[in-house]
């Protein structure tokens, strides 16, 4: 197990924590340093309904191994349990408030456990933008947008020994060039130290770094560009996140890949009132190659 005793949380040079009546500001921040955090967006007994959402809908039959991680894509067809935040009213006013209109519709979504151990995530940026060539899997399709990519909570806390979110300071804008001593890999998608091996760097002694601490009701958002990374999971309490993130409705995107059965059983089943976060849906198919 690494050492990350060296990892403290940053002074607060700048302010990056944000309530729920201070959204402008949020968004300000958001634009300036590439995340922001909204504290207590989520009551106490919504916390405990989302972490079983998480466990249903990822790992229903709690199959996970100390040392592995899983990942739901598309979370939000798993059921009730994560249609409870479509539900929400402080939610659903953040992400109006980031994308700019209340005609929304749900663009991705996630959930991800990562047991006692699991290994830390590699820097990256979830943005696909920056390839001109086709599309060659459903991240590439999808993740060319200009709305902010994470939307999430890490309802167990985000602290870097329990395997919690570091983003980049600045890495959000155009011209970043990678942490200083480091290059961006060929497809920009992340970055290593100088002189070494082409592949994403995942250790945590990176100029610029700043490990979000975050309680579980809180909500951590970065742009589409903001390179970020998360700590391997030291303690022995399971760590749990989940996100739903929306994109302007008018924005259509043509999906090359058949709706699965499981989004077609979504959009039918979930609830009337709810179906107009769904226009032009896309759900995801993981195993689709260009
Ligand atoms: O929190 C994690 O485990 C990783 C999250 C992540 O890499 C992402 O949002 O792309």
């Amino acid at each position: 197990m690494e050492d990350y005793s060296h990892v403290q949380q940053p002074d607060l040079r700048y302010q990056y924590q944000f309530g729920m009546d201070q959204l402008d500001q949020m968004s300000d921040c958001l634009e300036t340093h590439g995340f922001a955090i909204v504290k207590d967006v989520l009551p106490e007994q919504m916390i405990d309904s989302l972490k079983q959402a998480v466990f249903d809908g990822t790992d229903p039959d709690r199959t996970l191994n100390q040392g592995e991680s899983g990942t739901r894509h598309a979370w939000v067809e798993s059921g009730a349990g994560a249609w409870q935040l479509l539900e929400y009213h402080p939610f659903m006013t953040i992400h109006q408030h980031l994308i700019g209109t209340d005609q929304v519709t749900i663009h991705r979504s996630a959930a991800i456990i990562r047991m006692p151990e699991s290994s830390p995530v590699a820097w990256h940026t979830d943005w696909c933008g920056f390839s001109e060539e086709a599309p060659k899997n459903s991240g590439d399709v999808l993740n060319r947008g200009l709305w902010p990519s994470g939307k999430w909570f890490y309802i167990t806390g985000s602290y870097p020994i329990h395997g919690g979110l570091c983003v980049i300071e600045d890495s959000h804008l155009e011209n970043w060039s990678g942490p200083e001593g480091f290059r961006l890999t060929s497809d920009k998608r992340s970055f290593y130290p100088e002189g070494q091996e082409e592949k994403a760097y995942n250790g945590f002694d990176v100029p610029g770094i700043v490990p979000l601490f975050t309680n579980p009701g809180d909500m951590i958002i970065f742009a589409h560009r903001t390179y970020h990374g998360a700590f391997s999971n030291q303690t022995d309490q399971i760590r749990l996140s989940c996100a739903i993130g929306f994109r302007n409705r008018n924005h259509q995107i043509d999906i090359p890949w058949q709706m699965p059965e499981e989004g077609q059983r979504f959009l039918a089943e979930l609830p009337l009132h709810l179906q107009r976060y769904t226009h032009g849906y896309t759900s995801i198919d993981t195993s689709w190659r260009g």
